[in-house]
C-alpha cells in the first residue's frame, strides 16, 4: 500500500497543537505570554517566602507573594540552585487547585458531612474492630511520595506502631521501587548519586524510558544549559518531544532495553572501553558478567531490538569515546516485567566503564514524586522507618530508643507489596484499607480488578484534598486534607536535596493537614501516648534527624528549616562531623558554595567520588539475568502493544490538582486519546480525531485518534491522566520490585461505528 505521511515540519507543528510537546521550553520561558505567573492588580503582595514546589521531585524553588501572610501569586526562584528561575507551567499554577469548588471541607461518614470528633471516633472504631476480629493482618495503608517527610513518617509509625498493622506501601510502588531495588543490591544502599550540575557536565547523556521535556522540564532545561555541545542519546520507542531534541533516537522495540544494553556492554569490551583499574578496585562480578553477555552479539541484539547493527556501534562508540557519560533513566525502565535487571544494567555500563562519582557521570535515576524520595527513607513500608531492617533487633532497638516506644511495638516481619495488599482485599484477607494522597481507583494497574476489591472492604478510609477522586468517591470515611501551599514540612528531591515547603494559604472549611489528621487519629486512638512529642512537623524534623545518624543519608548537620531555607536546600549527606568541619568537604563538591564558612555545606555535591560504595566490602556489585519474553506480546486478536506514559507538562497523573486550573486545561487535551501512526490508521480506515474503540484483555475503551508518526507501526500510546487508560493495562510485575509493567501490553484498535 502507498501512502503519504505528514512531512516532518507538518507533524511537529500538530504535536504542539495536541500536546503542547515542544510547546514546553516555550512555556517555561515566556510563561507570561500563557496566562502563567499573572496576580491581579488588587491583590499587591506585601511580603515574599520562599518553598519548594509540590508535584514533581526535580524540587524547585518557588517564591510566594504574600498578602495579610496569605499566599495571592508565586514566581520562580531566581536563587535557588535547583531551577536557577525557571518554573513549568504546574509549578506556575500551584496555588490555583487550592482554591476548586470541590474542595472537601468537612470528613464525610457513609458520605454525610460529620465532625472531627466523630470522623476520628468512626476511624478508631471501625478499624480497632476489624483488627481485634481478624488480626494485625486484616488492615492496610496505602500512601504516597506526595506528602512532607515528617507525615509520612508520622503515618508510618501511627499504623504499624500505633495501630499495630504490617502491611503499609505506597504510590513509589507504582514509580520508584525499581530504582530502589536496583540501586540496593548494586550498591548497598538506595542512593541516586547525581547531581543537576552532571545535566551540564556530561558529554555524553544517555535518556532510557525518560522524557523530561514533558515530566522534567526543568532538568531538560539544565540540559540545554550544558556548554560542552553534548550528544544527548534517547532511547524510546516513541519520538518523544526529547527524542526529537536529542541527537541520537533508538526507537527499540517496547522491552527490549535488557537485550540492548547487555549488547552495549559486550561491545564494550570488544572496543576496549572497559576502564579495569576502577573495576578491579571498586566492584564485584565484573568476570562473571563479561561470560554471560558474550551470547548477545551484535546480530541478536539489531534482531531483537529493531536497531541497526551499526547503530549499536554507534551508541557504544559515544559511550566509549568520552570522558563524561552519564546515564538516566525513569518509567520506560522502572515499569516494565524486568525493570530491576533493567535498571542494574544500566548501572552495570556506567561501572565497567568508570562512569562514577566524576562529574557528568552516573547510573542516575530521575525520580517522579516530589517526595517519593522521602518515602523512599520514611515511610515504615518496605524498610523500617530511616532506612533500616525490621528483621535486625540492633535496628529495632534503635528506632524504639529515638521514639521513646518500647522495642515489641515494631512488628519483625515485613510489610506485603501493593499488589500483594490488592490482591489480599479481592480474596477478603485485607477489610480495612486506608488511602492517603494517591487515587488507585485511576493510577493502579488494570483498574477496574482494583476497584472490584476495593468494592469489597468493610471499610475504606480515603484522605485527599477532594471528596470528588475517582478512590473517594469510594471511601466510607473520607477525611479532608490540606494540600500544598497550605502545611510545613520537607520533601527530597531528585537529586536527594532536602527542601522546605510552607504554609501560606489556610485550607478550606475544617480541612487540616495530614500532620494534624494524623494528631487526631493518634489522640482518638489510644490518647495519643506514643506521639506526644510529635507536637509540629519541625520537631519530628529533629527525630528523622536522630533516625538518619550513621545512615547513608545522615543530615544530623541540617540545623533546621531556616538553615534548609537560607543554604537553598542541601543535598544528603550532610553529617554533623561533615558540618562541623572533621570530615573536611567531599571530594565530589561540584560547585562550591559562595561562603567559605565550614557550616555551609556545598551547592550541588555526587555520591561516590571515593569509589566508595555501601556494600560492607565497599564495591558496588554487577548484577544480571537472562532476559525474558513479554507477558502479554501482541498477537492477530491484539495486534498493537499498547504503551503509556506522561502527556503534558500541564497534567499531573490522575488530574486531580492540575484538572482545577484554566490555565492547564488549555494546555492539554480533555478526552482520553490514543496515538496511532498514520500507516495503521489507514489500514483501518481510521482518521485524525475519530472516535475509536480500543480493546485488551481487561476492558474496551473510547478515546480519540491522534496520528503521529511519533508512535512506531504497531504501537499506540495514550497519556495516563485519563481513568480509562489502567482499565487496559495488564497487572504483570518485576519479580524483584513488585512494580507494574503498565507500559506494555497488547490490545486492539477499531474505529467507532455510530
Ligand atoms: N507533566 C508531568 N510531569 C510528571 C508527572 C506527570 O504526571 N505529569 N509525573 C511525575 C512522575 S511521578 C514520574 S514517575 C515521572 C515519569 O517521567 P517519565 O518516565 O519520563 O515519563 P513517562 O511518560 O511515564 O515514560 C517515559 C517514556 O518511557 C517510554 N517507554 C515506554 N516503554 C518503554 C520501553 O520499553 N523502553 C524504553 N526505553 N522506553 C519506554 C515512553 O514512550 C515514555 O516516553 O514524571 C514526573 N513528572
Ligand atoms: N498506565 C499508567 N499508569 C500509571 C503510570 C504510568 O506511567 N502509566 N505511572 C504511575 C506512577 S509513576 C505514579 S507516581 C502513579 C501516580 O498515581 P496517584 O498517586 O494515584 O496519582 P495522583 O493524581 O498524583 O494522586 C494523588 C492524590 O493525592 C491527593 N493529594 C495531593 N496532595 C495531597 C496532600 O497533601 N494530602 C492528601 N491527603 N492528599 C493529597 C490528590 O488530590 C490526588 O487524589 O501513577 C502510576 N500509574
Ligand atoms: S519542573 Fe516539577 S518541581 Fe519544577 S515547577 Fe515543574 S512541576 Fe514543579
Ligand atoms: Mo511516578
Amino acid at each position: 500500500m502507498k501512502l503519504k505521511l505528514p512531512a516532518k515540519a507538518e507533524a511537529l507543528q500538530k504535536l504542539v497543537r495536541q500536546h503542547g510537546g515542544p510547546l514546553t521550553s516555550r512555556l517555561v520561558r515566556e510563561p507570561g505570554a500563557f496566562g502563567l505567573g499573572q496576580v491581579p492588580s488588587r491583590l499587591k503582595p506585601d511580603a515574599v517566602t520562599t518553598a519548594v514546589c509540590g508535584f514533581c521531585a526535580t524540587g524547585c524553588g518557588l517564591k510566594l507573594h504574600l498578602r495579610d501572610g496569605h499566599a495571592v501569586n508565586l514566581s520562580a526562584d531566581p536563587a535557588y540552585p535547583v531551577n536557577l528561575g525557571m518554573a513549568c507551567p504546574k509549578g506556575w499554577e500551584a496555588l490555583t487547585p487550592l482554591d476548586a469548588p470541590d474542595r472537601g471541607l468537612t470528613p464525610l461518614l457513609e458520605g454525610k458531612p460529620v465532625t472531627w470528633q466523630t470522623a476520628a471516633g468512626a476511624f478508631a472504631t471501625r478499624m480497632k474492630r476489624i483488627l481485634e476480629e481478624h488480626g494485625p493482618e486484616s488492615v492496610a495503608v496505602l500512601s504516597t511520595g506526595q506528602i512532607v517527610t515528617e507525615e509520612m513518617a508520622f503515618l508510618g509509625a501511627f499504623a504499624k506502631f500505633g495501630m499495630g498493622l504490617h502491611h503499609m506501601d505506597s504510590n513509589t510502588r507504582q514509580c520508584m521501587a525499581t530504582a530502589a531495588v536496583a540501586y540496593k543490591q548494586s550498591f548497598g544502599f538506595d542512593a541516586p548519586p547525581f547531581t543537576y550540575a552532571d545535566f551540564e557536565e556530561s558529554d555524553v547523556l544517555v535518556f532510557m524510558g525518560s522524557n523530561p521535556c514533558i515530566a522534567h522540564p526543568i532538568m531538560w532545561q539544565r540540559v540545554m544549559m550544558n556548554r560542552r555541545n553534548p550528544k544527548i542519546v534517547v532511547i524510546d520507542p516513541r519520538r518523544t518531544e526529547t527524542a526529537q531534541a536529542a541527537t541520537h533516537h533508538c526507537a527499540i522495540r517496547p522491552k527490549s532495553d535488557l537485550v540492548l544494553l547487555y549488547g552495549l556492554a559486550r561491545l564494550l569490551i570488544e572496543k576496549g572501553a572497559v576502564k579495569h583499574d576502577f573495576v578491579e578496585a571498586h566492584t564485584t562480578g565484573y568476570e562473571a558478567f563479561a561470560e554471560f553477555i558474550e551470547g548477545f552479539d551484535a546480530a541478536r541484539v539489531s534482531r531483537e531490538t529493531g536497531l541497526t547493527e551499526a547503530r549499536l556501534h554507534e551508541i557504544a562508540d559515544l559511550i566509549a569515546g568520552h570522558e563524561r557519560v552519564s546515564f538516566w533513566w525513569t518509567m520506560g525502565v522502572n515499569q516494565g516485567h524486568e525493570s530491576t535487571r533493567t535498571a542494574q544494567a544500566i548501572i552495570n555500563l556506567a561501572l565497567m566503564t568508570g562512569n562514577m562519582g566524576r562529574p557528568g557521570t552516573g547510573a542516575n535515576s530521575i525520580t517522579g514524586q516530589c517526595n517519593a524520595m522521602g518515602s523512599r527513607l520514611f515511610a515504615n513500608a518496605t524498610s523500617l522507618l530511616g532506612g533500616h531492617d525490621a528483621g535486625k533487633p540492633a535496628d529495632r532497638a534503635k528506632v524504639a530508643g529515638i521514639l521513646g516506644i518500647p522495642e515489641d511495638r515494631i512488628p519483625p516481619q515485613s510489610a506485603v507489596t501493593y499488589d500483594q495488599i490488592i490482591e489480599r482485599i479481592a480474596d477478603g484477607r485485607i477489610k480495612g484499607l486506608w488511602v492517603l494522597a494517591t487515587n488507585p481507583s485511576h493510577s493502579w494497574i488494570d483498574s477496574e480488578a482494583c476497584n472490584r476489591a476495593l468494592e469489597k472492604l468493610d471499610f475504606l478510609v480515603v484522605q485527599d484534598m477532594y471528596p470528588t477522586t475517582d478512590t473517594a468517591k469510594r471511601a466510607h470515611l473520607y477525611l479532608p486534607a490540606a494540600g500544598w501551599g497550605e502545611k510545613d514540612g520537607t520533601f527530597i528531591n531528585a537529586e536527594r536535596r532536602i527542601g522546605v515547603v510552607k504554609k501560606v494559604r489556610r485550607a478550606p472549611g475544617q480541612a487540616l493537614s495530614d500532620f494534624n489528621i494524623l494528631r487526631l487519629l493518634a489522640e482518638a486512638w489510644d490518647g495519643g501516648g506514643m506521639f506526644r512529642g510529635w507536637t509540629s512537623p519541625e520537631a519530628v524534623f529533629g527525630i528523622l534527624k536522630q533516625l538518619s545518624a550513621g545512615q547513608p543519608f545522615d543530615f544530623t548537620g541540617i540545623e533546621d528549616y531556616s538553615m534548609l531555607c537560607k543554604e537553598g536546600g542541601i543535598q544528603w549527606p550532610w553529617s554533623a562531623a561533615e558540618a562541623q568541619g572533621s570530615a573536611g568537604q567531599p571530594e565530589g563538591a561540584a560547585v562550591q558554595a559562595g561562603s567559605a564558612a565550614v557550616t555551609s555545606p556545598p551547592r550541588e555535591r555526587r555520591l561516590f567520588a571515593d569509589g566508595r560504595f555501601f556494600h560492607t566490602d565497599g564495591r558496588a556489585k554487577f548484577l544480571f539475568e537472562a532476559p525474558r519474553p513479554l507477558p502479554e506480546p501482541t498477537d492477530n486478536a491484539y495486534p498493537f502493544c499498547l504503551l503509556t506514559g506522561r502527556g503534558t507538562s500541564a497534567q499531573w497523573h490522575t488530574n486531580t490538582r492540575t484538572g482545577k486550573s484554566d490555565v492547564l486545561r488549555k494546555l492539554h487535551p480533555q478526552h482520553c486519546l490514543v496515538e496511532i501512526h498514520p500507516m495503521d490508521a489507514a489500514l483501518l480506515r481510521i482518521r485524525n480525531q475519530d472516535r475509536v474503540i480500543i480493546t485488551s484483555r481487561r476492558a474496551t475503551v473510547e478515546a480519540t485518534a491522534i496520528l503521529t508518526p511519533c508512535v512506531q507501526p504497531g504501537q499506540c500510546f495514550m497519556p495516563m491522566h485519563y481513568e480509562e487508560v489502567n482499565r487496559l493495562t495488564l497487572a504483570s510485575f518485576d519479580p524483584h520490585s513488585r512494580q507494574p509493567s503498565y507500559k506494555a501490553c497488547a490490545v486492539r484498535i477499531g474505529r467507532k461505528v455510530e
